[in-house]
């Protein structure tokens, strides 16, 4: 039987290099591993496996996120990485939908989630409440055990939980560390959520797979972090396309010598990945223009980690995301379900492989709609040019791509929809330099009634993350609509202000 045990060589009694960088912390891999272990025993207490009980936490990046992470996969749990900005309506379909029976949190993300937990008879634990005082004997897990529950909008009004195995994890990570050459020299800072798979796999497992250093930030500090970079404290250097227009833009209130340190960090670096959205072809410019650096652009998404990357060694190329990564593949069909085997011809991307997920938890018939002939439907338009793939844009006008989100208008509309003043909505994602895309609602008022922008953004406090809340609303008398009654999105497009 495959086992996780070859998984995270790094991981064990005798290494010594450090694993994780916390502030002035530091963790070798050493200790990162007993303590991993420890935590493990603790969340076993006298069970010998926890049978993929769902144990969710609720912390930012920090060395006790990465002890829960894998101490709950050690144990035999489902690790369920709760999103530390979410709303509570958004905790609570997150622990309802997973069927999480324990929750570890501290302070004040205890006291956050507290009265929810008891609402819902969900235990809450801290993690020094769960460690154990040393390690005990851990089950054997077949790779085919499920591993992470990782919650994705997509067309329906609530997020799904995607399971990934241990397996699909191992593949996942593997492509990435061949594919990019992921070296023990590396050193990687960690500012992305970790509640997503950019974050999760292909900073911190692939680093710590690697045996490199991770230094991790609870949120993206850009001057902390862009301090490091100007002391050359990093080589490698992974984020969204907004935090390079972010940084971009930062560089312009820099004086000269600050800029060129910072800008020289950069140069030196032997790799800068974007990816979760698409890129500019302005931006991919220029970060050559002002670091030297040839962005890597690659493209993926939950349910299947990584598929599609620029070569490492190779043309990378602006606007594009590549050829498929080692071990999997990947098709075009056109709407009629042929594979589309001719260049310059756009077609709907289709993936195969072991880094494709095992199903959407408790949910089986959005499992079976998201297949088709044993290829997962990814949704993304995409076209051919010269041996590259280039992403063209979505097949639904409901998902929406916000600083690296992924967000569903039907979700953001149900909750607007609430609202004792809101007749009817429509939530669209409108260009945007700096977020790609930025939420807009279009919204139909009940007779006599009247709103205003900062009286609807301070009411969607505390409903929705505020990453979803619209950074617009545009007063309407009807939405659009089609003969089926249907809002015509596309439509109000064309009506922005
Ligand atoms: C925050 N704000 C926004 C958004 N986010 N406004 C519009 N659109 C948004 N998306 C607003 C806040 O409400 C606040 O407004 C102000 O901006 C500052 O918020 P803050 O959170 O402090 O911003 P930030 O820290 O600068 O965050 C921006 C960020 C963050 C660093 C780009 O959004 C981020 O970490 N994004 C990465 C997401 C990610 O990892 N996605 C991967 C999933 P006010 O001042 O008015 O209150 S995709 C994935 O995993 C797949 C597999 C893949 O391919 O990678
Ligand atoms: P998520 O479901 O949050 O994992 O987001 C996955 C989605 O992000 C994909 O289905 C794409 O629509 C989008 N995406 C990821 N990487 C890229 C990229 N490089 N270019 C364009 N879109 C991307």
């Amino acid at each position: 039987m495959e086992t996780t045990k070859d998984n995270f060589q790094h991981l064990n009694n005798d290494h010594s290099k450090v694993a994780l960088v916390e502030g002035s912390d530091t963790t070798t891999y050493a200790d990162l591993h007993n303590r991993i272990n420890c935590m493990a025993t603790g969340l076993l207490g006298d069970k010998d496996d926890l049978d993929e009980e769902r144990i969710a936490f609720l912390m930012p990046a920090s060395l006790d996120y990465v002890t829960m992470l894998f101490g709950v996969w050690r144990a035999g749990g489902i690790a369920v990485p709760l999103n530390v900005s979410s709303a509570i309506p958004e905790l609570e379909h997150a622990l309802t939908c997973a069927e999480v029976t324990r929750v570890v949190a501290n302070g004040e993300y205890a006291e956050k989630i507290a009265e929810l937990c008891s609402r819902l008879n969900i235990e809450l634990k801290s993690v020094s409440d769960i460690m154990g005082d040393s390690s005990g004997q851990l089950p054997e897990l077949s790779l085919n055990r499920r591993a992470m529950i990782l919650f994705t909008s997509g067309t329906t009004n609530k997020p799904k939980g995607v399971v990934s195995t241990h397996k699909n994890i191992w593949a996942q990570i593997t492509t990435l560390i061949e594919a990019w050459s992921w070296d023990y020299e590396d050193s990687i800072p960690l500012f992305l959520p970790l509640h997503h798979i950019h974050g999760i796999i292909n900073v911190l497992c692939c680093g710590l797979w690697a045996g490199a250093t991770v230094s991790l930030f609870p949120k993206f500090d850009m001057e902390a972090i862009l301090d490091e970079v100007a002391n050359h404290r990093y080589n490698v250097f992974m984020a969204v396309p907004t935090i390079y227009v972010k940084m971009i833009q930062h560089f312009e209130s820099l004086e000269d010598s600050q800029l060129k340190a910072i800008t020289d960090g950069f140069r030196k670096m032997r790799l800068n990945i974007s990816g979760s959205a698409a890129c500019p072809v302005k931006v991919y410019n220029q970060w050559l223009e002002l670091t030297g650096q040839v962005l890597l652009e690659r493209y993926g998404m939950t349910e299947i980690g990584m598929a599609i990357s620029n070569p490492y060694d190779g043309e990378r190329r602006a606007g594009a995301v590549g050829i498929p990564l080692p071990g999997v593949e990947v098709s075009l069909f056109d709407d009629d379900n042929n594979v589309i085997t001719e260049e310059d011809k756009p077609g709907e991307i289709r993936i195969k492989g072991d880094n494709v997920f095992l199903e959407y938890w408790g949910n089986q018939e959005a499992t079976e709609g998201s297949y088709h002939d044993g290829w997962f439907c990814t949704g993304d338009v995409a076209v051919k040019e010269n041996g590259y793939y280039r992403i063209m844009g979505r097949s639904s006008v409901d998902i929406i791509k916000s600083g690296g989100y992924k967000l569903s208008a039907l979700e953001i509309e149900g909750t607007l929809l609430t609202h004792e003043d809101i007749a009817e909505c429509a939530v669209i994602g409108a260009p945007d330099e700096m977020w790609g895309e930025a939420v807009i609602a279009f919204i139909g008022l009940k007779p006599g009634k009247t709103m205003e922008y900062d009286v609807l953004k301070a009411w969607c406090d505390g409903k929705m993350s505020a990453y979803k809340i619209p950074k617009q609303i545009v007063i309407i008398d009807a939405l659009p609509r089609n003969a089926m009654g249907k809002v015509t999105k596309p439509a109000l497009k064309e009506q922005l202000p």
